[in-house]
């Protein structure tokens, strides 16, 4: 009877592993709480999800950044792991490993992957010169610089500064694997989210591959690479593999048999070209299944701006979590940004919401239901009397949400799923606005009762769907229509409140916020 139910099928996801260089900021805690939702979703509906999030310790700008605060680098890598370890619990993220690239399993199957690209023939020694991106760990052609206006070389994608480069790495050959990148995004489009984002990857591999410099050997702060401790591995190799180290590659077979390969890898936009062209090309190299999907969102700017330290607007994800709440921060974000566009947020933006589809629209709701189930039935459930047709299509939206927002979540497409739900929510509003339950409760308690569980039922089918994004606030709700702990899964949507149940009393659940001062 539940043909979609996961029926305990492993579900993996990861998302990107942040250079630890700096504290946190609200870029990383979008990703984070995102990709919760998502995993959650997938836990709710009946799937076996495993969650991997953690940090990428190694390349050049970690070690740069230790020498510039004059700490040895594994203490910057320990200490600033540790912050974004920190931001994940405080977002109530669900994930169930939190890697840091440092690990010894991680060092492993770093020396694995490398093992088998190179048994491959995938890989040789060779003089590499040219612009390195220390910023972005990246190697920038010739043709994407140029100097500017301080007489300095600087990427031309986004201005970062560029040093020249000359040693002996090895490369891997990467040129080799255009074919089979083109064929796939040919057999699966699906392979790169959203949509939109194809056509600059296609372009990329129709301008046909270069073989890419993997290893460097003018600092040591890395995986060693195999029988050659001179060089360490370029930190997009062995950060790409965490996603196998993960899933137990290569020492636990029965749960790298479990989870791999990966259902979904959530990263930002900036990142596009490492997850969709070097990784498969590595993994096919290896011999090794290929994800079945990356999906990349888009940037967060604040009040419309690039956040950047030196505009000195890169909020802390905690002060906005104690201005205005967990699950409402979780809200605001996935509801507000398209998830795949960017979008921007102000205080303004955040009050707005926050009281207009909390406040008003869902705890509103709640709590009138509640309250007036208390007052005019004792706080104890009423049962429906036969339904209008009002009643019925009320109900029949509420029913068919589960199925129209697990197609959105399975899309990632996050805000949709969250935009029906609020419609219901909406229809629920003017519903019960029609019906006047607290004038009929004077003539018709027989009829005040069936509207009530109507609205109690919306209300709890709501947040049952609403668990992913607002996982603490929904429970209270529930709570509030007594609903039993085995009863919130996704298959409890097409059960249905059991009239008679005694309800607690009613606690608000989304205070309304103030307007935030102006300066
Ligand atoms: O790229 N808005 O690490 P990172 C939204 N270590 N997302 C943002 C953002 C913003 N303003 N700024 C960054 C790295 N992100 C690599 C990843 S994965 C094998 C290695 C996102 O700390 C960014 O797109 O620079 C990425 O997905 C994540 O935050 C970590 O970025």
């Amino acid at each position: 009877s539940h043909p979609s139910h996961g029926d305990n099928r492993p579900f993996y996801l990861t998302t990107a592993i942040a250079y630890p260089n700096g504290a946190p900021h609200i870029g990383h805690a979008y990703e984070y709480i995102s990709a919760d939702a998502l995993a959650r979703f997938k836990r709710l509906d009946g799937f076996d999800v495993r969650f991997l999030t953690g940090t990428d310790v190694h390349g050049q700008k970690m070690q740069q950044t230790a020498q510039a605060q004059g700490i040895p680098t594994a203490e910057l890598a320990t200490r600033n792991s540790d912050e974004f370890e920190a931001l994940q619990r405080r977002l109530g993220s669900s994930f169930d490993r939190f890697i840091r690239t440092s690990d010894d399993d991680h060092k492993r199957a770093s020396t694995e992957i490398w093992n088998r690209m190179a048994a491959n023939g995938d890989i040789y020694l060779d003089k590499y010169s040219g612009w390195y991106d220390v910023r972005d760990e990246t190697f920038v052609g010739e043709d994407d610089t140029h100097v500017d206006e301080n007489g300095e070389r600087v990427a031309v994608e986004n201005g970062h500064l560029l040093t020249w480069t000359e040693e002996q790495t090895y490369f891997f050959r990467l040129s080799a694997y255009t074919d089979r990148l083109l064929a796939l995004y040919d057999e699966h489009p699906e392979f790169l989210g959203p949509d939109t984002r194809r056509n600059e990857i296609l372009s990329f591999l129709r301008g046909g591959l270069t073989d890419l410099s993997i290893s460097r050997t003018t600092f040591d702060w890395g995986v060693q690479v195999p029988d050659d401790p001179g060089h360490v591995m370029y930190v997009w190799v062995d950060a790409l593999t965490n996603y196998l180290t993960g899933a137990g590659f290569p020492d636990d077979d029965a749960l790298f048999d479990r989870y791999w390969p990966a259902d979904l890898h959530v990263i930002g936009k900036d990142i596009i070209r490492f997850h969709c062209v070097y990784w498969p090309a590595f993994l096919m190299s290896a011999g090794i299944e290929l994800p079945k999907r990356v999906f990349a969102h888009g940037f967060l700017f604040n009040n419309g701006e690039k956040m950047s330290k030196s505009v000195g607007n890169v909020v802390d994800p905690g002060d906005l979590i104690d201005a205005f709440g967990l699950d409402p921060v979780r809200y605001f974000f996935l509801r507000e940004v398209s998830y795949g566009q960017d979008g921007s947020y102000s205080a303004e933006s955040m009050v707005a919401r926050i009281n207009a589809d909390l406040a008003n629209e869902f705890g509103n709701l709640a709590q009138r239901t509640a309250s007036m189930i208390g007052k005019y039935f004792d706080g104890v459930l009423p049962g429906p009397a036969g339904y209008t047709d009002d009643d019925a299509e009320l109900l029949s939206t509420a029913a068919k949400l589960l199925g129209t927002v697990r197609t959105h979540f399975d899309s990632q497409a996050i805000h949709l799923g969250l935009e029906a739900l609020w419609q219901a929510l909406a229809a629920a509003n003017r519903y019960i606005s029609a019906e006047e339950p607290w004038k009929l409760a004077k003539t018709d308690l027989e009829r005040t009762g069936t509207v009530l569980y109507v609205c109690a039922e919306v209300v709890r089918i709501v947040a049952l769907l609403a668990q992913p994004v607002m996982p603490q606030s929904c429970g209270t709700i529930l709570d509030q229509f007594a609903v039993p702990a085995t009863d919130r899964d996704f298959t409890a949507v097409e059960k249905r409140l059991v009239p008679g149940t005694a309800l607690p009393a009613p606690t608000p659940v989304f205070p309304r916020l103030e307007a935030p001062a102006r300066d």
